[in-house]
C-alpha cells in the first residue's frame, strides 16, 4: 500500500495544488452531463458557466446558493499548473494524493484517467508520472459524487416518494441517520510528490520494551519499484543523535535507556517523546524517508487499559471536523486552536468521530500527546449486508495502513451507534473485529453502542464497551436528579454482564451560549454545567467502588453543524466550545476537573 504521508527530502519535491479551482456541479436532474460533455478535458472557460472553489474546503458553504450547499451528486473540480522540467526525469515517479475527497471520486489528468476512489476520509494515490506534460499547462480534473447508499460506509438512502398529492413525480428523498452535516468535496490537501523509481512506500513499527528499560522497534519497510533494494535504518533522538542503526529492510532496533511516549499531564514531567526513524534506501539513487515515531505499548485486560504498563484514564470527548465556511475542509488554523483548547482543559484524548480525521491531525497528537480513539466513517448503520461489510473492510484496511504507526493512536472504534441487536449485525461485527484484529495486534478494538442492554448485542466480541450514554437529555428530559442512579446502575450492569471495561464515549446536554436559567432547565448553559457534574459524581463512585472505568468523553468538544431540522438549531449545541471557538459555562467545569487529575490513571 502506497500511502505514505508525502514529505520532502533530498530525493524526494513536494507542491500542493491548493487554491482556487473552477467548479461545476451537473444538473441535479441531468448527472450523465459532464461525462456526455467530456468535462474530464474540456476547460470550464471555455464553457463560460463555472464557479471558483477553494481547495481544500467543503464546496457547501463557501457560496450563496442553496443548490451547491444541499447539493448531492456529481460536482466538477479543476485546476491548471505548470510543473519543473526536471520532473519529466524517467528516473522520477510523480503521484498525485488526495488527503481526502467526499465521497467517491474520479481524477484525470490530462484528458486521461489517472484514479478512482470510493470512501471519505482516507487518502488515495495516482501515478502521474506518465500523464504529466512539461511546459504546458496541466489540467487536472476530479468528478465527485456525495451520494451515499445503502451499502457505503456511511450509509444513506434515497427514495422516491410515489405520491403525486404531496409531491411531484420524480421529486427525491436523500436521508441518513447521522445527525451531522455531510459537508463535500476536496475536504484535503491535493499534492503532488516525486519518488526516485525505487522508492519507499510502505512502513510498519511496533515498538515496546526490554527487560532493562531498552526500547525496541520491531520495523519493516516496504520498498517498490523494479529493482530489489536494500535499506539503512537510522533511528534519531530529539536532538538528531543516532540511537540505533540497521541495513536490513526489515528487523529490531534497540535503544538503550528508550524515553518513552506519554500522554499529555499538565504541570507533569510527562512528555511525548518522539524519535526520527529514517530510511535510506540502499542503491544507486536512494531514496529518503522520515518519519516520526513514538516507543510506547500498549494492554487492556478486562478491567484496564494500560499504557507503557501503566493504567490510563481517558479525559476527553467527541469532535467534529467541523467549522464555518470550509465545513470539513482542513485548516492547521482550527486544528492547532483546537489543541490549545484540549490542553487548556487539561483533557488528555479524543475520539475522531464520526470518521478518521486529517493525518496531520494525528501527527499533532502525537506531538501534543494526545491519546486518539479513531473511527471509520460508520455512523448509524441499519442495515447490514455483504456489499456494506466489503466496503466497511476495505475503509477500515486503507484507515489502518495510514494510522498504524501513530503513538497517539489508542483504539480502533469500527463503528458508532450501530444497529447491534440484528443477527445480521452480530455476524458482521464479529467478522469485521476479526479483519481489523488480522491488521493490527496491538490496539484494542470497539465500536460505540447506544442501545439498551438488551439489545446490545455485538459489542460482545469488541475489547472494551464503549457508550453513548444521555440519561437526562434523551431520556427524562430535564431530571438532572435522577443521572446518578441511572448511569451507575446501567454502567455496573453491562460490565457485570460482558465482563469488559467501560468508557464513556459520549453523555452531555445541547446548550445556547449565553441563554442562563436558574433552577437550570434544558438548553441553558446553567442545566448543561448540573448535567455534567452529575455524572462526573457518577464516575468518582464508579471509580471509588472499583467498577472498570477507563474514562469519560463528553460529547461534544464543540458545536456543530446538522442538516436542517426542527429539534436542532441548525447545529448540535451540545459542544463545550461553540463553534467558533470560545469557551461556554461548561467548558470551566470540565477545566477544572480534568486538571484535577494528578496522572494519567484515575487518581485526582
Ligand atoms: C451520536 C452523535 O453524533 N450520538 C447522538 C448524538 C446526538 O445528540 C449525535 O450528535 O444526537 C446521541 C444518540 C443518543 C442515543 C440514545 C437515545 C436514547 C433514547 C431514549
Amino acid at each position: 500500500a502506497n500511502v505514505l504521508y508525502p514529505v520532502e527530502s533530498e530525493s524526494r519535491e513536494l507542491r500542493t495544488l491548493h487554491g482556487l479551482w473552477n467548479f461545476k456541479i451537473s444538473p441535479p436532474s441531468d448527472q450523465s452531463i459532464g461525462f456526455d460533455n467530456k468535462w474530464y478535458s474540456v476547460r470550464f472557460e471555455t464553457l463560460g458557466d463555472y464557479w471558483k472553489m477553494p481547495v481544500p474546503s467543503s464546496y457547501n458553504d463557501v457560496t450563496v446558493n442553496s443548490t451547491i450547499r444541499d447539493y448531492v451528486g456529481w460536482s466538477w473540480y479543476q485546476y491548471e499548473f505548470y510543473v519543473p522540467k526536471r520532473w519529466s526525469d524517467d528516473q522520477l515517479n510523480v503521484f498525485v494524493r488526495f488527503g481526502s475527497v467526499h465521497f467517491k471520486s474520479i481524477v484525470w489528468l490530462n484528458g486521461q484517467l489517472c484514479v478512482d476512489h470510493e470512501g471519505g476520509h482516507l487518502p488515495f494515490i495516482g501515478d502521474a508520472s506518465r500523464l504529466l506534460k512539461y511546459g504546458e499547462y496541466n489540467l487536472i480534473v476530479v468528478a465527485v459524487n456525495n451520494t451515499l447508499r445503502p451499502d457505503t460506509i456511511p450509509q444513506a438512502f434515497t427514495t422516491f416518494p410515489n405520491n403525486s398529492y404531496k409531491y411531484p413525480k420524480g421529486y427525491r428523498i436523500y436521508s441518513h441517520n447521522f445527525d451531522y452535516f455531510d459537508y463535500s468535496g476536496i475536504n484535503r490537501a491535493v499534492q503532488l510528490y516525486t519518488t526516485p523509481k525505487v522508492y519507499v512506500c510502505d512502513i510498519t513499527i511496533l515498538t515496546s520494551f526490554g527487560n532493562n528499560s531498552e526500547g525496541v522497534v520491531d520495523y519493516k519497510v516496504d520498498i517498490c519499484g523494479k529493482n530489489e533494494s536494500g535499506c539503512n535504518i537510522t533511528l534519531l533522538d530529539a536532538n538528531r543523535n543516532v540511537v540505533a542503526q540497521s541495513n536490513a529492510c526489515s528487523g529490531q532496533l534497540i535503544i538503550p535507556n528508550a524515553i518513552p511516549w506519554w500522554p499529555f499531564m499538565s504541570g507533569k514531567q510527562y512528555i511525548a517523546y518522539l524519535y526520527t526513524f529514517q530510511v535510506k534506501t540502499d542503491n544507486e539513487n536512494s531514496d529518503y524517508y522520515r518519519m516520526k515515531i513514538g516507543i510506547r505499548t500498549l494492554q487492556w485486560t478486562t478491567k484496564e487499559l494500560l499504557l507503557n504498563n501503566e493504567p490510563v484514564y481517558l479525559r476527553g470527548f467527541g469532535k467534529h471536523e467541523d467549522s464555518i465556511i470550509r465545513g470539513r475542509g482542513y485548516d492547521d488554523v482550527l486544528s492547532s486552536r483546537d489543541y490549545y483548547l484540549i490542553k487548556w482543559l487539561g483533557a488528555n484524548s479524543f475520539r475522531t468521530s464520526h470518521y478518521p480525521y486529517a493525518e496531520e491531525t494525528l501527527q499533532q497528537a502525537d506531538e501534543e500527546g494526545i491519546m486518539v480513539i479513531v473511527e471509520a466513517a460508520a455512523c448509524s448503520l441499519s442495515i447490514f449486508g455483504p456489499n456494506l461489510l466489503k466496503f466497511h473492510k476495505r475503509m477500515m484496511t486503507e484507515n489502518v495502513n495510514r494510522d498504524k504507526n501513530h503513538p497517539s493512536v489508542i483504539m480502533w472504534s469500527i463503528a458508532n451507534e450501530p444497529q447491534n441487536q440484528l443477527n445480521s449485525s452480530i455476524s458482521y461485527f464479529r467478522e469485521l473485529y476479526q479483519h481489523v484484529r488480522l491488521m493490527d495486534p496491538s490496539r484494542p478494538i470497539t465500536f460505540v453502542n447506544s442501545q439498551q442492554i438488551q439489545n446490545a448485542k455485538a459489542i460482545q466480541y469488541m475489547d472494551i464497551l464503549t457508550l453513548n450514554r444521555y440519561s437526562g437529555w434523551y431520556s427524562d428530559s430535564g431530571h438532572l436528579e435522577i443521572i446518578q442512579y441511572q448511569m451507575y446502575n446501567e454502567l455496573v450492569a453491562f460490565t457485570t454482564q460482558f465482563e469488559k471495561p467501560i468508557l464513556i464515549t459520549e453523555y452531555g446536554a445541547g446548550s445556547l451560549s449565553g441563554l442562563h436559567s436558574l433552577p437550570e432547565t434544558m438548553w441553558s448553559e446553567d442545566f448543561h454545567v448540573t448535567m455534567l457534574q452529575e455524572n462526573f459524581k457518577t464516575f468518582d463512585s464508579l471509580i471509588a467502588n472499583n467498577i472498570p472505568l477507563l474514562g469519560e468523553m463528553i460529547w461534544n468538544f464543540a458545536d456543530f453543524k446538522t442538516p436542517q431540522e426542527y429539534i436542532r438549531p441548525g447545529l448540535c449545541v451540545k459542544g463545550l466550545f461553540t463553534r467558533e471557538r470560545q469557551p461556554k459555562m461548561a467548558a470551566y467545569v470540565v477545566k477544572e476537573r480534568y486538571n484535577k487529575f494528578t496522572s494519567n490513571s484515575a487518581v485526582q
